[in-house]
């Protein structure tokens, strides 16, 4: 079973980590999505990773697909049985990945386009959800202990990615969001491995 990621990639980094977790194996395959690589593009008409690709060439997306298919057939359960700790997790995930939308659309607002058409209010927009996500977090910020589910992986994924692409820039004011990225590599720190870089 392969996953195609890329090291910077918020999504690979949160699927990969789950699945190192519970325990499935793979092979990572780098892949650059901006060369349409057959392989991507033959699994995924989306063109997106991650993409994971069973061993008879299924290719499986999104990242929350992929994370529901570690969840069934790792040799660990990556979200709680419990329907009102299950459902707290999904929204934890979404609100993780929901904000790299946001920062994901900022940098490729700034990477992808001729700079005399980038538009700042787009950017200060998708800004703005950041940081009302972030100061959600912050105001209620989840419990990072020994088990962790879906959403632990999405905020680690979300926060190695602050990290990598908007340093010096969400820090401030957000000692919880900071302590949880702080924690998380210090408690998993094969899992750290594996959060966003360039
Ligand atoms: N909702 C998707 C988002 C995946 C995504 O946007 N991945 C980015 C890399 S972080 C990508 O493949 N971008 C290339 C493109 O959109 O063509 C998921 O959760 O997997």
């Amino acid at each position: 079973m392969k996953i195609l990621y890329s090291p910077a990639s918020p999504y690979s980094s949160k699927v990969r980590m789950a699945a190192a977790y519970a325990g499935l194996a793979y092979e990572s395959v780098l892949t650059d999505t901006s060369k349409n690589p057959p392989e991507l593009i033959g699994s995924n008409p989306l063109g997106k990773i991650p993409t994971l690709i069973e061993d008879d060439g299924r290719g499986v997306f999104d990242s929350r697909a992929i994370m529901q298919y570690i969840d069934r057939y790792g040799t660990k359960r990556i979200y709680p049985r419990n329907p009102g700790k299950r459902t707290d997790a999904d929204i934890m995930e979404a609100l993780g990945d929901g904000i790299c939308d946001c920062l994901l659309a900022i940098v490729y607002e700034r990477r992808l386009r001729p700079e005399d058409k980038i538009h700042p209010d787009w950017i200060d927009r998708q800004w703005e959800k950041s940081v009302r996500g972030m100061d959600h977090l912050e105001a209620d910020m989840p419990r990072l202990g020994k088990v962790i589910h879906g959403g632990h992986f999405a905020l680690a994924s979300l926060t190695g990615y602050l990290a990598l692409r908007f340093p010096g820039q969400w820090e401030r004011g957000r000692p919880k969001l900071k302590g949880f990225s702080r924690k998380f590599a210090a408690n998993f720190p094969e899992l750290d491995a594996l959060r966003p870089k360039a």
